[in-house]
């Protein structure tokens, strides 16, 4: 899988190199390019924001750079390969969700484009689906200051997907069976106490059938609990 990230801060994506997704890319299974938005710019000062038509507090990332910095993506595909999708981070995209991280662990070629200030003139979306897929994803209800660690989070989401990538296969499988859309049951490790807390009784027991019973009774409760919305 080839990921292409376009930004005003490519340090934000060092992390990248790390953990998973730089054992990921020392394999071979992941390339990642990241692109300087600035490069794409032409005046002294790589002016990258504007002020908004129609007025309004903060700035507008210009849509010139945008557009140069995606035809640099364009160019450099080769002519029989399927275009990239483009993944715009917003907080009016759609909800970023477990579905779109196993659809999009499909695809070939990634390309995010991180927004700062108060977001990306709307015509370079407009623009960018005239030539490629594009969709325009929300990490969550609250505000961040750019698109770069919603970039982050929705990459690790989807790379860990990437056949290969992750180092024990039997945890997706054991994941999709838990995508019945409940939460997560408690887990627990040795020591059996541990300072005056014990493990759940039925956890040592040995009786498969009784701990199916409690993880499902303990997922149920904290769902009813922490997410009534996920409720069946
Ligand atoms: C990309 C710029 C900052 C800050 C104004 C008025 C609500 C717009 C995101 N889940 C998520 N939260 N935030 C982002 C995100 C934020 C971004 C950019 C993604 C580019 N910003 C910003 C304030 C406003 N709005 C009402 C906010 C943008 C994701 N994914």
């Amino acid at each position: 899988m080839r990921l292409e990230i376009i930004t005003i801060f490519p340090d934000y994506f060092a992390p990248l190199t790390l953990s998973l997704i730089g054992k990921a890319h020392d394999d071979g299974l992941i390339d990642i390019a990241v692109r300087d938005l600035r490069d794409y710019t032409h005046d002294r000062h790589r002016t990258t924001d504007d002020t908004p038509y129609g007025g309004g507090a903060g700035m507008v990332m210009k849509p010139e750079p945008w557009g140069e910095a995606l035809d640099a993506v364009l160019d450099a595909v080769p002519p029989a390969q399927s275009p990239p999708t483009l993944i715009v981070p917003t907080p009016a995209g759609e909800p970023f969700r477990q579905a779109i991280a196993d659809e999009m662990a499909g695809l070939g070629h990634l390309v995010f484009a991180c927004g700062r200030y108060e977001g990306i003139d709307a015509r370079v979306a407009q623009w960018a689906a005239t030539r490629m897929p594009v969709r325009e994803l929300s990490l969550g209800d609250y505000v961040l200051n750019g698109g770069e660690v919603a970039a982050l989070a929705m990459i690790e989401a989807i790379v860990r997907l990437v056949p290969g990538v992750l180092g024990n296969p039997e945890s997706l499988v054991e994941e999709s069976h838990t995508a019945d859309g409940l939460l997560e049951y408690p887990v627990y490790t040795k020591p059996p106490t541990w300072r005056g807390l014990d493990v759940p009784e039925v956890l040592l027991s040995g009786h498969h059938g009784r701990v199916a019973q409690w993880r499902r009774a303990q997922s149920e409760a904290l769902t009813a609990a922490r997410r009534p919305d996920l409720m069946p």
